[in-house]
């Protein structure tokens, strides 16, 4: 009976295990035979080399091409690995993406509501939004047609940082790498203004460097400095010409480097602050902001102020919008 017994479990696990390998069949076949524009959506970065398999004159070479293309997706999954330990997504689509509103579903919202009192923000949606997401290009027409020198200094980006939510944090990092080019980035430093979450501690350290390995540093300050001290510790540790300050609840857009570096470059005095629009706190939908100058009002709020008349007499939106003074508690890049 005992033996009888056994065979029948032996032969229910056998059954367990070759319906388990169909399905795993069936599941990953679709992904191991996805190339070119279909894994280019998911995996943004990996698009170019994927081309060089087309194009190769010679069987051999052909033959190199192609494995390095495999090793390349093979690399590329396991990065993606990365994201998704910490519950987190990669890649251009999904909720969000193109700057839309992103929405929860109605369980959802209930476990969205005590982080978002926590955060300021609905970091529970942030969590479920690519850290790639694609974002709309609002620059003025003119601003997209002017040409830059290929030669423009460095960059070292700076974000400062105190509990703020790891998947913001990361969205900042991400969207940094994807939009500046790699030339003119010379690293990211995150500066931690002596947080308290465990998830920014190791796994947040962890992730950027085995995700950009030797391209970001992470600084950490054993007490709490405020924003200019935090800033000036991570300016310490930078090596790139030119400086930019950033919150770490950012997301930049395509071409946003090149007019600053090349600003700075025509002129080191020059302080360059961005045109800033605006991520909703509540759905993520990155929304337009008229292009303007930043500032405080008397009651220390923080303003976007209308340019001078001359520039709106000018009539050229790609114009900088000059300002005397600023503040420098305000996001921005300068010469080192
Ligand atoms: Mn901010």
């Amino acid at each position: 009976m005992a033996s009888l017994r056994r065979v029948k479990v032996l032969l229910v696990l056998n059954l367990i295990a070759v319906a388990g390998f169909v399905l795993f069949l069936a599941k990953c076949r679709p992904v191991a035979v996805k190339s070119g524009e279909g894994f280019r959506d998911v995996h943004p970065p990996r698009a170019e080399g994927a081309n060089l398999t087309v194009r190769a004159a010679n069987p051999v070479q052909e033959a190199v091409l192609k494995r390095l293309s495999l090793l390349e997706d093979i690399v590329y999954r396991q990065l993606n690995g990365l994201s998704k330990s910490l519950g987190l997504i990669e890649g251009y689509g999904g909720r969000g993406k193109g700057g839309l509103p992103a929405t929860l579903s109605p369980e959802e919202e209930e476990k969205a509501k005590g982080p978002h009192e926590k955060y300021g923000y609905n970091s529970y949606l942030s969590e479920k939004i690519s850290l790639d997401r694609s974002i709309p290009d609002y620059r003025p027409t003119k601003c997209k047609e002017l040409k830059y020198p290929k030669d423009l200094p460095q960059i070292s980006i700076i974000f400062i940082f105190v509990n703020e939510a790891l998947s913001v944090i990361l969205r900042s990092v991400h969207s940094a790498v994807n939009h500046t080019p790699a030339h003119l980035l010379k690293e990211i430093i995150l500066v931690d203004d002596d947080s308290d979450e465990e998830e920014l501690k190791a796994p947040l350290e962890e992730y950027v460097n085995k995700r950009y390995p030797g391209l970001v540093k992470v600084v950490r300050n054993q007490k709490r400095e405020g924003l200019i001290r935090a800033r000036i510790e991570g300016w310490k540790v930078a090596s790139g010409q030119i400086t930019g300050f950033f919150d770490a609840h950012v997301e930049f857009t395509a071409g946003w480097a090149e007019p600053v570096l090349s600003r700075i470059q025509g002129n080191r005095k020059r302080v360059i602050l961005p045109s800033i629009d605006n991520i909703k706190q509540d759905t993520f939908e990155v929304q337009r902001y008229e292009n303007s100058a930043h500032g405080y009002s008397w009651e220390l709020w923080c303003m976007y102020i209308s340019p001078p008349k001359d520039w709106w007499d000018a009539g050229d939106p790609s114009l900088p919008i000059r300002r005397v003074r600023t503040s420098d508690t305000h996001l921005g890049c300068v010469q080192q």
